[in-house]
């Protein structure tokens, strides 16, 4: 019995030690509980005749530490809040009053149109391919048939990493196909959308950094038939249905044969013909048939499947999609700029 009523009020002096009543009305509870006239403790005073003799002395030693414990801890809880709200009231401060509202934010225009590229793709099947931006360079330029003495490769074109030979800041998305290549076989259909960066100085036309979506199908019996049929369709769901393409002979390293892929928007609006420089015809895309070497590099057997690819750049299409000056803007992060695009995705 003793034994059991020294936890009690044990229990009793940690529970008040524990209390943090946040506002008035916790605080009230308090007193009520372990301060007022008909508080918890009092009633244990009348137990000390329970209580063996040589333990009554310790007992009430105990009870008057509770009783203190909560009128101390009362005392300080009471200033504490009271005050906060004084403190709140001197400086002007009105706690009821509602918050500020949050305004809705935005997205980058190049995250619209790159999310529109995807979006065009998915649909087809192709799925979202992310990878490092730090890269080594087997990744970036060897697998993809860009020799050492490239230049390509050049300290002008590449950021490499510091005192580093090998590691660089990936300049093209190939760098992710060529990590999926080598990972898994075929049929191997993917977009690979983000940041890349060269080594070029800042201008309204060009920047050290920017972002290109990139994508790779490859299987048995891909043709270029299949590409070019591919490609109209993302040209007619990202300009129009009425819009027709056309393929210029080009050269990439990793693609043979390779092609421009030029859009036809025709010369009706004035901006149109500026866009297109009165020919009607817009500059969208690189594409091509992968070169086997490529794939044989990356563990794929080229006599058994092939693949085509493309590349674009995204800031250059949002320029002209949003009729921008100037490259740099896209990447000073101007709040005064940035809201003025607003899209579902
Ligand atoms: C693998 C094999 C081939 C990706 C391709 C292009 C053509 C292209 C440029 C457009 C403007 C880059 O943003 S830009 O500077 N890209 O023209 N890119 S074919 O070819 C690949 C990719 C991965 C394994």
């Amino acid at each position: 019995m003793s034994v059991e009523i020294f936890d009690t009020v044990k229990g009793i002096i940690a529970e008040i030690e524990a209390s943090q009543p946040a506002n008035e009305e916790a605080l009230e509870q308090f007193r009520l509980r372990y301060v007022g006239t008909k508080n918890v403790i009092k009633p244990l005073f009348g137990e000390i005749k329970n209580v063996p003799n040589e333990l009554k002395k310790e007992f009430g030693q105990l009870l008057n530490t509770a009783k203190e414990t909560a009128e101390a801890k009362y005392a300080a809880l009471k200033e504490q809040l009271e005050g906060s709200s004084e403190d709140a009231g001197a400086q002007g401060l009105d706690l009821s009053a509602p918050g500020e509202p949050l305004s809705l934010g935005s997205r980058h225009p190049v995250a619209i149109v790159m999310n529109r590229i995807i979006r065009i793709f998915e649909r087809i099947g192709f799925v979202v391919a992310d990878e490092r931006e730090i890269e080594d360079d087997w990744h970036n330029f060897t697998a993809m048939n860009t020799p050492e003495d490239h230049p390509a490769r050049d300290m002008q074109d590449t950021f490499y990493l510091q005192d580093s030979l090998t590691m660089l800041l990936r300049t093209h998305t190939s760098s992710v196909q060529a990590r999926v290549m080598t990972s898994q076989q075929p049929p191997i259909r993917i977009i690979a959308p983000g940041r890349v960066y060269r080594n070029e100085t800042v201008s309204a036309r060009s920047h050290c950094q920017f972002h290109q979506v990139e994508g790779l199908y490859v299987d048995e019996n891909v043709s270029f038939a299949d590409m070019k049929q591919t490609l109209l369709y993302f040209a007619r769901e990202m300009f129009g249905p009425q819009v027709s393409i056309r393929l210029r002979p080009s050269y990439f390293p990793f693609t043979e044969p390779s092609a421009e892929m030029d859009v036809y928007l025709g010369t009706a609006t004035e901006k149109d013909y500026r866009l297109t420089k009165g020919t009607g015809w817009l500059e969208i895309m690189g594409c091509g048939m992968v070169d086997p070497q490529v794939l044989d590099n990356c563990g794929i057997d080229s006599k058994k499947y092939s693949g085509f690819a493309f590349g674009m750049g995204i800031e250059r299409q949002a320029l002209r999609l949003y009729d921008i000056g100037d490259i740099r803007l896209f990447f000073e992060n101007d709040v005064r700029f940035l809201r003025q695009f607003a899209a579902a995705y």
